[in-house]
This record gives structure tokens, sequence and C-alpha cells, in this order.
């Protein structure tokens, strides 16, 4: 016990002292701002990052994600206090070693550990006493326990909570939020050995605001996927309203608008043409994977991932319906598509909903174009679209046109003046002052 009590007095003082020095695996939108956050307190950071054109992008300080401050990054590389690198040489001079690998989902809605993994292999070989390993990458509860454990064990001949320390610590960044950040979001930590879960709690209350530790790394794990859970089902409790009352031909909109007034016991969740993003539409169906291990179906999941998937053809069989009352067949139909990305402000058009939109009304031999001021081109069915001007001419010649992401800079009531027919599934324009010929044009979702 005395070995063990060196190595994490070694640890704990390094952590205190913030002398430890901190690997972060994988700088994508959740690991860079991480390592920004450790190297700004005066941690020495290393980023370990497989692709070779965004680690020569760090160490240039050239920012590549839009929740980080150029100026921050610029200071801690230039001072040396973050620098990144390709492979794990590194990993055995590192105290601590965080996890930000991506948990993505295979074609058939299974869980793609190979990331992580991958990653703990190499951590392994060179794993040493005194070593703190976090995961932060969302997934199933018993990833770290029952995968990540046994590599690190068995390879090093070391033993958890003993020589070496490991926690599970699930990431909570809402990208494009400006309020709240690394920093200022409640961090949850859970380790299965106290010493692990007491030292990685140090570590975290080093760069964040409030951490809220856990019994266990299942726990932990469990918190997160039920958070993401959360936001599904309820996204997609909405977007069955909104079938239905495209059904019963009433507002959706003003229905939750309505509903939300409730001053106590309701959430604002609205519809839209799907759930994009690297979260939502797939954290949850780890849940779902896991818990049939228990021979536990967890209906709500599969259903809210069934509902949302179908907004895409919901949006095209609706766009079709608008054009068809102007007489306009859809394989004539000059559509203009606003928005790629998976949600307002944001780049990233991974997962989008607007990109399954785009697919099926080219499949229906539509001319689509699309104007997304922060995803100047996509590749759809092969072809690469460019990013059109969003000219009055545009908007005047475009049989019409889909609001698919509501991004903040687009002056919509401009857009709908000079329009012909707007398809709004975001319901942006329900809050515009628009004349009353104006309104005619627009149908919502
Ligand atoms: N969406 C709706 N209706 C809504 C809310 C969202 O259609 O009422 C759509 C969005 O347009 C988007 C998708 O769902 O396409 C996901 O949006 P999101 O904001 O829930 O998800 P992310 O992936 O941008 O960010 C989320 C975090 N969001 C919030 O907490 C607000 C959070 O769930 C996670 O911390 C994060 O993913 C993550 O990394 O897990």
């Amino acid at each position: 016990m005395e070995m063990t009590l060196d190595f994490l007095d070694q640890l704990k003082e390094k952590i205190r002292s913030r002398s430890a020095s901190v690997g972060v695996v994988g700088l994508g939108y959740v690991g860079l701002p991480f390592a920004v956050e450790k190297a700004k307190v005066g941690f020495r950071v290393i980023g370990i990052e497989q692709n070779p054109a965004r680690a020569e992008r760090v160490n240039l300080a050239d920012n590549y994600i839009s929740d980080i401050k150029d100026e921050e990054l610029k200071q801690v590389v230039e001072s040396g206090y973050l620098q990144a690198m390709i492979g794990f040489d590194a990993v055995a001079e590192l105290d601590v070693i965080v996890i930000c690998v991506p948990t993505p989902l295979s074609i058939n809605l299974t869980p793609d550990l190979s990331y992580v993994e991958g990653v703990t292999r190499e951590i392994a070989k060179r794993l040493r006493p005194g070593q703190l390993v976090t995961l932060e990458s969302t997934t199933y509860p018993g990833t770290t326990d029952d995968l990540m454990r046994p590599i690190l064990e068995s390879e090093s001949g070391l033993k958890q909570g003993k020589d070496f320390f490991l926690a599970h610590s699930p990431e909570r960044v809402d990208p494009g939020n400006k309020r709240y950040t690394t920093k200022n979001t409640n961090k949850v930590v859970g380790a299965s050995d106290p010493l692990s879960l007491e030292i990685a709690t140090s570590f975290y209350k080093q760069t964040i605001d409030h951490v809220v530790p856990v019994s266990s790394a299942k726990a932990a794990e469990l918190v997160k996927v039920f958070e993401n859970t959360f936001r599904a089902v309820n996204i997609a409790l909405v977007n069955e309203l909104a079938l239905l009352c495209d059904r019963m031909d009433l507002n959706v909109w003003e229905v939750l608008d309505a509903a939300n007034t409730k001053p106590f016991g309701i959430m604002p969740f609205y519809p839209g043409p799907g759930v994009g993003g690297h979260c939502i539409p797939i954290d949850p169906h780890y849940l779902e994977w896991k818990a049939k291990e228990f021979n536990f179906n967890t209906r709500f999941i599969g259903l809210a991932g069934e509902i949302n998937r179908r907004m895409p053809g919901f949006v095209r069989n609706k766009a079709w319906r608008v054009l068809n009352e102007v007489g306009i067949a859809p394989s004539r139909a000059k559509v203009l598509v606003l928005g790629a990305a998976y949600k307002k402000d944001l780049a990233d058009w991974r997962e989008s909903p607007a990109m399954e939109v785009m697919s099926l009304l080219l499949a229906d031999k539509a001319q689509l174009s699309y104007h997304d001021p922060y995803v100047p081109q996509i590749q759809i069915h092969g072809q690469t679209l460019e990013s059109q001007n969003l000219t009055d001419e545009l908007l005047e010649t475009s049989d019409l046109v889909i609001i698919a992401t509501d991004h903040s800079q687009l002056d919509y009531g401009h857009i709908i003046s000079k329009a012909k027919a707007v398809l709004d599934t975001r319901g942006i324009s329900r809050k515009l002052p628009l004349s009353p010929e104006d309104q005619a044009k627009v149908r919502l979702l």
C-alpha cells in the first residue's frame, strides 16, 4: 500500500503544483478546448493527434475549433505549454493521459470502439507506475472497466488503483454554446477504485469550476449517455407531435410555444428536419446495445431514433406538397436549401439532417442548390456542390426555398420577401413581422 501512496502522493503534488505533464489524445471539438484549458493554467500539454494536418495546425496555432479563442491557442502554443504530435512516444513521460477520441456507430447502429481500443493499446505499451488515464469519450457503461482496464493491466503488468489510476469523465461540450465552456460546465468523474477517483477528481478540479464525483466509472458513463438520450427522446417527442399536427392541420409551433409558457415542469424542444451531430443521433444507441446484454429493451431509445430518422423524409414530402400546390413537379423544381450544417451557427455538416434532405431531393431529380455561410462546399451523391451566393435573383428564380438550418446571420424577412414559396423546418419565420403577402408564402414544418 505504501508503494501506491508514494505514486499517489507524487501525482497529487504534481497536479496540485500544475507541474504534471498532460497528454490529450484526440484534438477535436472536445480534446483541443480541454488541452488549451490545461495549458492556460500552466500544465505542459502534449496533444496526441493521428491526423498530421491537424497536429501541424495546432503547432502553428492555426485554430480550427470555433469554441476556442484564436489568441488563447496562440498564447499556449507560442509559450510552449501546448504542443501537438503524431504517435504515442511521449506517453511514458506523461503523468496524466486524457482520451478524447470519437465513439461512432457502425452502419447497423452498433458501437464502434475501435478508436478507444486502439489508443488504449498504445498507452498500455508505455504505461508506467504513477500515471492517471481518463476516458472522456461518450460510451456505454463498462467501457472503462471492462474494455480498457484489462488491456492496460495485462499489457503492462500494472494494477489499477495500486500502480496506475483509471477514471471516466464524460465530455459535456455543447458545440457553439457561448455561455457554457469547458471551464464552467460541471464535470462528472467516476472511477472504480477510491484512489483513482480521488486523483482524477483533483486533476479535473484544477481547471473546471465544479466537479461531480460518482461512485464508479460505469455510473459516469451512464450519466452522459442518459443526458444525450434525454435530448434524443424529447426531440423525438416534439417531432412526433409535428407529424401528428400535420395530420390534424394544427400548428405545432403555436402549440409548443403556448405549452412552454407553463412556468414549471416543462422544457423547450422544437421539431426540425431531423437530428444531427456526432452525439444525439449516436450516443443513445450505445446504451440500447449494452442493455440487450441484460435482456433489456430500451424502447424509448429505439423509438426516438426511428422518429428522428423519419424527419428528413417528412420534409421532402412536405416540400413536394408545397410545390404541388403551384403545379410544379419535383423533377422540374428549382429548390434552394438554406443551411447544410446540423444546427445553427456551426460549420459542422457531418450527420446533418439537411444533407439527408438534399440527398432525397436529388434522388427526386430536383434542381438543387444550397447556401450556407459556414459550409462553402459539400459532397453529396458523389457530386460536389458549392454554396451559392444568396442573391435576390437566386431567391426569385427558386420555386421553393427550404430553411433547413436557421443560421442567425441570414435575413429571413428579406429572404421570404424575395422567395416564391418557403418551407420553414425550424420555425424561425414564426417570430418575424411578415406582411400578409409574405406570410402566405411560408409553410411551417
Ligand atoms: N435539435 C432539434 N430540436 C431541439 C434541439 C435540437 O431538432 O429542440 C436538433 C439540432 O438541430 C441538432 C440535433 O438535434 O441537429 C442535436 O442538437 P443538440 O444541441 O442537442 O446536440 P449537439 O450535438 O450540438 O450538442 C449536444 C449537447 N447539447 C446540449 O446540451 C444543448 C449535449 O447534448 C452534449 O453535451 C453534446 O451534444 C455532446 O457532445 O454529447
